[in-house]
């Protein structure tokens, strides 16, 4: 990769930006050298009820593990992000609803008018009962009651459960059950690209297999017809005559705010729980750092609000720095491939941040998608969710941008909050590929398998070796598995699942998952996850799946499937696993590619060896390395043979 390309910082943007180089070196600096003071005076960005007088408390060892900030501090989540602006700027648009079809009118929303409908939502909830602490599910297409729905349980302290509306009914259940949520909040359809999705019949078939949901509420977005049962109340009705105020409850800094589940290495999701103080702190600070945002203007994070890219960068971070906040629920590229184009113009975006899997769909398409566009609004270009491959990059920085804009890669994971490792727009030269530097307080170290750290330029396994406010507290309902999945690998410091490179500047380069999760479109899906899906169809024996390089996608989903004894591995039967698999997890999840595998390669231990099943997938099959351990090494010419392109 060519490291000597480097894109300097254009003058308008040193000009103007809040940080240029040395700023960002001093800044940093104080950050690691003393953080203690540091964070308690980034802690007054936020409206506390009580202001904090610690800031980090924590430990990543065994035995005094604890994480902890600004624990003595009071504040509410909502208040931050409504309240506290209205006697500024009440009458300025926070929320911006960009609806599917171009056809249909947006609808804006000012930050006194989001204030209303956040309390008259909060107002709903609490007459079903909904009481701090509670957990509640949100399964919402991405509409403005998805917006005021989380910022309702954040003003009162309910702790908020957002399901992707992709994800089936199965695994919309397992999230209900396993946080024993007792109240979801749907809608009666979701649209995308022109199409449906039936999200309030999904809950009905998940009420089935979660017995312990008790309520539903069912906000009407496209009228379609639904099936009412006695659980389930319309939005509509429900806040009819509901006062527009409610006080927001005072909530200690660590209280939990949200739970978001995310894959790991194993076959359940993992309840990622973040508290309020330091994961809003974190998220506004990073917003306003890495993006540099000045409130006036458009600011849109195109991710959903099912993921944490959607939490931090379309609520949390932009509302709690005064900003107005872009919500779309479409497709980028339908209609058509300058959908996305047409949606900046639309609204003067100053600056858009996407991921690079929609990149690449775009690029394919072609320049006179995006050239029949204006896009001078356009100041700042953000990616995120996966390595942007250089060309994607370019095209985002020559094609879109038109060389002016700056391109913001921000790494992170749900884990973290919000932007860990990211350039600043008036601070950074810009290298494609690279996510640039640490934000501030993070401490970024390559550790090869051994924990050895390692020095000067390198690669190796990407751990963060200190705590920082928006660091994940906890997996929800279980504290072992926490300290298991991210503090044992390298004792002493945070495990990210991801390698990475530091080159001869420093800079810091993502390499992609080193565990067993992968990257499909920018979501994350635990190989195991879709191995257990198989697994449940009762002609399945055994599966294996892993990634495989995808144009497009990033990383696709190959599966290999053994058959029960007897059964006919027809491509009925072929179809019917993929079907069976978006039916189980969702359609992100379902195998572009799936092979009938007589046998797995398995070592004489009963481990299945996946880096043959890698490279078999990637097409690689003249370097499949020693197979001589292998319990029954003639399995491979089978799986070799029998490759699907
Ligand atoms: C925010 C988000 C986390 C995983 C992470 C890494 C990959 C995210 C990236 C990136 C390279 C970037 N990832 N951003 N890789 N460059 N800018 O995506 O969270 O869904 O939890 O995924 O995504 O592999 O470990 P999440």
């Amino acid at each position: 990769m060519a490291e000597q390309d480097l894109y300097p910082v254009p003058p308008e943007w040193a000009a103007q930006a809040r940080y240029d180089a040395a700023g960002y070196e001093t800044l940093y600096g104080r950050s690691i050298a003393d953080p203690g003071s540091f964070w308690l005076e980034q802690a007054r960005r936020l409206d506390w009820i009580k202001r904090p007088e610690i800031a980090g408390d924590w430990s990543f060892d065994k035995a005094d593990f604890h994480i902890n900030w600004f624990a003595d501090g009071k504040l509410n989540v909502s208040a931050n992000c409504l309240d506290r602006h209205l006697a500024k700027r009440g009458d300025e648009i926070a929320l911006i609803w960009e609806p599917d079809a171009p056809s249909d009118a947006p609808r804006r929303f000012t930050y006194r008018e989001l204030h209303a409908e956040v309390c008259t939502f909060a107002n709903v909830l609490k007459a079903q009962g909904v009481v701090k602490g509670d957990r509640v599910t949100i399964y919402l297409p991405m509409i403005p009651e998805a917006a005021f729905a989380v910022l309702a349980c954040a003003r009162i302290g309910a702790i908020h459960s957002v399901v992707f509306g992709g994800f089936s009914p199965e695994a919309l259940a397992g999230r209900i059950e396993d946080c024993r949520s007792t109240i979801v909040i749907t809608a009666d359809e979701g649209r995308r690209g022109g199409k449906r999705v039936a999200l309030k019949a999904n809950v009905d078939a998940a009420a089935e297999t979660a017995p312990g949901l008790k309520t539903v509420i069912v906000v009407r977005a496209t009228g379609g017809a639904v099936t009412m049962h006695p659980r389930d109340v319309w939005y509509h009705e429900a806040a009819e005559g509901v006062p527009a105020t409610c006080p927001p409850e005072p909530m200690g800094a660590e209280d939990p705010l949200f739970i978001l589940y995310t894959s790991g290495s194993t076959g359940k999701p993992k309840g990622v729980m973040h508290t309020s103080g330091g994961y809003l702190l974190w998220a506004s600070l990073t917003h306003e750092l890495a993006f540099d945002y000045r409130p006036g203007t458009v600011w849109w994070c195109a991710a959903d609000i099912g993921w944490v890219t959607g939490h931090t960068y379309i609520l949390y971070g932009p509302l709690a720095n005064g900003a107005t906040t872009l919500m779309y629920e479409g497709l980028p590229n339908w209609p058509d491939a300058s959908r996305i184009w047409q949606v900046v113009d639309r609204h003067k975006v100053h600056t858009i941040f996407t991921a690079p899997t929609a990149l690449r769909a775009l690029m394919k398409d072609g320049d006179d998608f995006v050239a029949m566009t204006d896009r001078s609004s356009l100041k700042l270009l953000g990616t995120v969710g996966e390595p942007i491959n250089p060309e994607a990059w370019r095209w985002y920085h020559d094609v879109v941008g038109e060389g002016r804009c700056p391109i913001i890669d921000t790494w992170w994971q749900t884990e973290t909050g919000g932007a860990m490792i990211a350039p600043m727009p008036g601070a950074t030269a810009l290298k494609p590929g690279s996510a640039t530097n640490p934000m501030p307080g993070v401490d970024p170290q390559l550790v090869d398998p051994e924990g050895r750290v390692l020095t000067g330029p390198a690669e190796g396994n990407l751990v963060i070796a200190r705590s920082w406010p928006g660091q994940m507290r906890g997996v929800w309902g279980d504290r072992d598995r926490f300290f298991q999945t991210y503090f044992t690998t390298y004792p002493g410091k945070y495990t990210t699942g991801d390698g990475a490179r530091r080159d001869v500047d420093g800079y810091w380069w993502i390499t992609g998952r080193v565990d067993d999760v992968i990257n499909v479109s920018g979501h994350r899906m635990g190989t195991a996850e879709v191995e257990s899906a198989l697994v449940l169809h009762p002609h399945v024996a055994e599966a294996a799946v892993v990634g495989m390089p995808h144009d497009i996608k990033g990383q696709g989903i190959y599966a290999y499937v053994t058959l029960n004894a007897g059964v006919d591995p027809h491509p009925d039967l072929h179809r019917e696993l993929i079907v069976w698999v978006r039916k189980e997890i969702g359609p992100i999840a379902a195998p572009d590619k799936l092979q009938f595998a007589p046998g797995l390669p398995k070592t004489r231990s009963g481990k299945i060896m996946r880096r043959i099943l890698r490279k078999i997938a990637e097409g690689d099959v003249s370097s499949l390395g020693d197979t001589s351990t292998l319990a029954d090494p003639a399995v491979v010419d089978d799986l070799v043979a029998n490759r699907v392109e």
